[in-house]
């Protein structure tokens, strides 16, 4: 009997693609789920990926037996210094546990089971942050706390509350930082605004959580992108980082992700690693390998990693182009400010538009964005940005 099971609602960002798929409006656009497109509107498969594929297939030693629990460790080790850089001084002392995890959400979810576990009651996530974080955290048993971050008067961060409200968190609490291209605001900290946070979470106590899913998207330059999960390692905290690699190297369906947290000392290292083993077992086992591959065949190799790095920044360059002519639509014949939308990065345009502006823009020109207005920008193409900005201007008139 399964009677006790009620309807529940759709996913706010996912379930856009569920109505969108139904609506038969040739002229439909989804700038839902944060998935990038080709300017002709397709997903796209990065070339060094397809690189990366013909190796593999031609190496016979590859074969489909499971990973260990910890995954693939020439992926964690490549994944780490990715992030932290292939020089650093934590990864060369042997301080740093690392897993290979079902991307930036599955890492999250291994991320909040293991806080749980070593006593943490609560985490701080930012307002707004990435829709997902919340449940994550509470589906973990954790309390989920919000640190102010945006202000959405003005389009902009609202600093100096953020430090205010970071010097009011209790000491060793995690607080989840988003390391670039914040998810939905497009806003991050500048270089002096991260030293700031990174001084009052060290005076604070506190421990720095970054999700790392836009490595890339932010500045154009992936490495360029660890700048401030880097910064935050020479001030020494032992810090912690979940990375995907989703939308960087275009590999959303594969799930290949990372969590890695830096301890004391190498001994530390193997225990936190051995908890996150044990963490792992029950709920999956293992994580799938096909998208490791991918991912270590490339960064294992100077030539593709180059390659990656030039493909990154021209989906980025895509994406800034996409900006400047909504922007500019936007702004022809009307007299309201869009300029929050060029100076916003990564993904998404958190456009400022209503719930209701919103569902009149679902419900009278098919075009799906978040409740919240924020829109995907990598799904915004020279093709159909017209269409975006007319049905943008008849509904907020
Ligand atoms: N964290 C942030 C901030 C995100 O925006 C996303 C995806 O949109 C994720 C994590 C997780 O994505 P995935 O599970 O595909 O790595
Ligand atoms: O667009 C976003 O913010 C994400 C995208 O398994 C996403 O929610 C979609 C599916 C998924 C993880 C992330």
């Amino acid at each position: 009997n399964w009677s006790q099971y009620e309807m529940g609602p759709p996913d706010p960002i996912v379930g856009l693609n569920e109505s969108f798929a139904l609506d038969d409006n040739p002229n439909k656009v989804n700038v839902g789920v944060g998935a990038y497109r080709s300017d002709d509107g397709l997903p796209y498969v990065l070339p060094c990926v397809r690189e990366a594929e013909k190796i593999n297939m031609s190496k016979d030693t590859l074969n489909h037996e499971y990973l260990g629990i910890a995954g693939d460790p020439n992926f964690v080790k490549l994944a780490l210094e990715f992030a932290y850089g292939e020089d650093s001084g934590v990864l060369k002392e042997g301080r740093v546990a690392g897993v290979q995890t079902l991307s930036g959400t599955g890492g999250l979810r291994v991320m909040g089971e293991l806080l749980k576990k070593g006593g943490h009651k609560e985490i701080y996530v930012p307002n707004p942050t990435w829709g997902n974080h919340i449940p994550i955290m509470k589906n973990a048993g954790l309390e989920v706390k919000k640190y102010r971050y945006y202000n959405a008067e003005n389009s902009d961060l609202e600093f100096d509350n953020m430090v205010q409200d970071l010097k009011n968190i209790p000491e060793k609490t995690v607080v989840l930082l988003h390391a670039c291209a914040h998810n939905p605001t497009g806003m991050d900290p500048t270089a002096e605004q991260w030293q700031e946070i990174s001084k009052v979470m060290k005076d604070g106590n506190l421990i720095p959580f970054f999700d790392c899913a836009y490595q890339g998207f932010a500045s154009g330059n992936a490495p360029k992108d660890a700048f401030a999960i880097r910064m935050f390692v020479e001030d020494g905290h032992n810090l912690a980082t979940v990375q995907s690699f989703s939308k960087n190297f275009g590999l959303y369906g594969q799930r290949v992700g990372a969590l890695s947290i830096i301890t004391n000392d190498e001994s530390e290292a193997k225990k936190v690693l051995s908890q996150m083993k044990m963490t792992i077992r029950p709920m999956y086992s293992n994580p799938p390998k096909h998208g490791a591959q991918l991912v270590s065949t490339i960064l294992g190799d100077k030539q593709l990693t180059t390659d990656f790095i030039d493909q990154c920044a021209d989906m980025a360059s895509r994406i800034n182009d996409m900006r400047i002519q909504l922007r500019t639509a936007l702004e022809e014949g009307g007299d309201r400010n869009w300029e929050h939308i060029t100076k916003q990065i990564g993904m998404f345009a958190y456009s400022g538009l209503s719930s209701e502006e919103v569902v009149k823009l679902r419900e009278n020109h098919s075009i799906y964005c978040t409740l919240d207005g924020r829109i995907s920008m990598a799904g915004v193409t020279t093709k159909n940005v017209n269409y975006i900005s007319d049905a943008i201007k008849e509904v907020t008139k």
